[in-house]
C-alpha cells in the first residue's frame, strides 16, 4: 500500500491516476482503473455536451468510486461540460492547455475536486492560489499537447512552490517511473501512454500496437510553429504535418490537415495517415494488460524500486 496525501485528498487506494485522453479515454477505461482502486479520467475532448453527459452516466451507474473528467480549455464546450460536472456529481475535474482561474469558485462551490494541469511552477501557485486542490506538472516527455519543460526539472520546480499535492506527469510508465516522481515531491502520477494499453481502453488495437512497438525515440514534436506543440509517434501523418509547418504553410491549411487525424488513428485504427499522440514512455511499454494488471504491477515495482534504494543508498558509506 501506497499511501500519500493524494490518496487521502481523493480517496483513493493507490498513487496512480490515469490521464484524460480525448477519444482513447472514454467511460470503459476510466470505470477499469476506478475500479482498480487508482483515479480512472473520461476524456471529454472536444466531445459535445450530449456525449459527455452519457459518458459520466455511464461510470456513475456502475460504480461508486471516486473518477475524473478532463477537460482541455480549448473546447468549445467547456461551459456546458463544466455545468454537466456539476450537474452530475463529478468528483474530481482536471483541465488541460489552458488557466482554468474563471472557472475554478464554479466547480469548488459544487464540491468538485480541482486538479488543472501545469506545465511551469508559476502557473502551479497561481492555481493554488485561486483554490485547486492539486496540480499536475506535466513534462515534455508526455503525448499531445505539451509545454517546454521536462518532467525531472518540472516536477520539484512544482513541488517547491506550492502547498497542496502535485501529480507528476510525462515520461511515466511504471513503478520505477513513480518511486521517482515521489523522490521528485510528488504524491503520485499521472500515466497516460501506459493506459492506452489496456485491453478496457477503446483505441484500435493498431495504435496500441503502435505503441507497443515503439521506442523511446520514437516519437516527435509537430505544430512549435503554430504554437501548439503535439507530441506523436513519427509516422506518414506527422513527417507530412511538419512538411507543411516547414514549408511556411498557412495556419489555416496546417490545422485544416490536422484535424480529425487523432480520431481516425484511434477509431479507424489508421496508422498510416492518423495521428498517434503518444508521448516518450511507449518505449517502456510492452504489453497490453488489463488496468487492474496494470495499476496492481506499477505499485507492486514502486515498492521493490523504493526497498532497493532503501539497501544501496541507506546504509553506511564506506
Ligand atoms: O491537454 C493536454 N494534452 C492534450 S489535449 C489534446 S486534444 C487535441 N486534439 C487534437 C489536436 C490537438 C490536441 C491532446 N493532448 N495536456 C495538458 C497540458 N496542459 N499540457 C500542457 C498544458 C498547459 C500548457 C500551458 C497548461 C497550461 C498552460 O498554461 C498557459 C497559460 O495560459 O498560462
Amino acid at each position: 500500500m501506497l499511501r500519500t496525501p493524494l490518496t487521502e485528498l481523493l480517496g483513493i487506494q493507490h498513487p496512480v491516476l490515469q490521464g484524460g485522453m480525448a477519444w482513447v479515454a472514454t467511460w470503459e477505461l476510466a470505470l477499469a482503473v476506478s475500479e482498480a482502486g487508482a483515479l480512472g479520467i473520461y476524456g471529454a475532448g472536444n466531445a459535445p455536451p450530449d456525449l459527455v453527459r452519457d459518458q459520466v452516466r455511464q461510470i456513475t451507474q456502475r460504480t461508486e468510486r471516486p473518477f475524473g473528467l478532463n477537460i482541455p480549455l480549448f473546447s468549445p464546450y467547456v461551459d456546458e461540460v463544466l455545468a454537466i460536472c456539476v450537474q452530475e456529481g463529478v468528483p474530481v475535474v482536471t483541465t488541460g492547455a489552458g488557466n482554468p482561474a474563471p472557472y475554478m469558485d464554479r466547480l469548488k462551490a459544487a464540491g468538485i475536486k480541482v486538479l488543472p494541469v501545469v506545465a511551469s511552477a508559476a502557473l502551479a501557485k497561481r492555481l493554488e492560489r485561486a483554490g485547486a486542490d492539486g496540480v499536475i506538472a506535466e513534462g515534455s516527455e508526455s503525448g499531445g499537447h505539451i509545454g517546454e519543460v521536462g518532467t525531472l526539472a518540472l516536477v520539484p520546480a512544482v513541488a517547491d512552490a506550492v502547498d497542496i499535492p502535485v501529480v507528476a506527469a510525462g515520461g511515466i510508465a511504471d513503478g520505477r517511473g513513480l518511486a521517482a516522481a515521489l523522490a521528485l515531491g510528488a504524491a503520485g502520477v499521472q500515466m497516460g501512454t501506459r493506459f492506452i494499453c489496456t485491453e478496457e481502453c477503446i483505441a484500435h488495437p493498431n495504435y496500441k500496437q503502435a505503441i507497443v512497438r515503439a521506442s523511446e525515440r520514437s516519437t516527435m514534436v509537430t505544430g512549435v510553429t503554430l504554437g501548439h506543440p503535439v507530441r506523436c509517434i513519427r509516422n506518414q501523418m506527422a513527417r507530412a504535418f511538419d512538411e507543411l509547418e516547414k514549408r511556411g504553410a498557412s495556419e489555416e491549411e496546417v490545422l485544416s490537415f490536422g484535424t480529425g487525424r487523432l480520431r481516425q488513428a484511434a477509431m479507424e485504427g489508421d496508422v498510416t495517415a492518423g495521428s498517434l499522440m503518444a508521448g516518450q514512455a511507449s518505449g517502456l511499454v510492452h504489453d497490453v494488460v488489463s488496468a487492474r494488471e496494470l495499476v496492481e504491477r506499477t505499485i507492486r515495482q514502486a515498492e521493490e524500486a523504493m526497498e532497493r534504494l532503501q539497501h544501496c543508498c541507506g546504509g553506511e558509506v564506506s
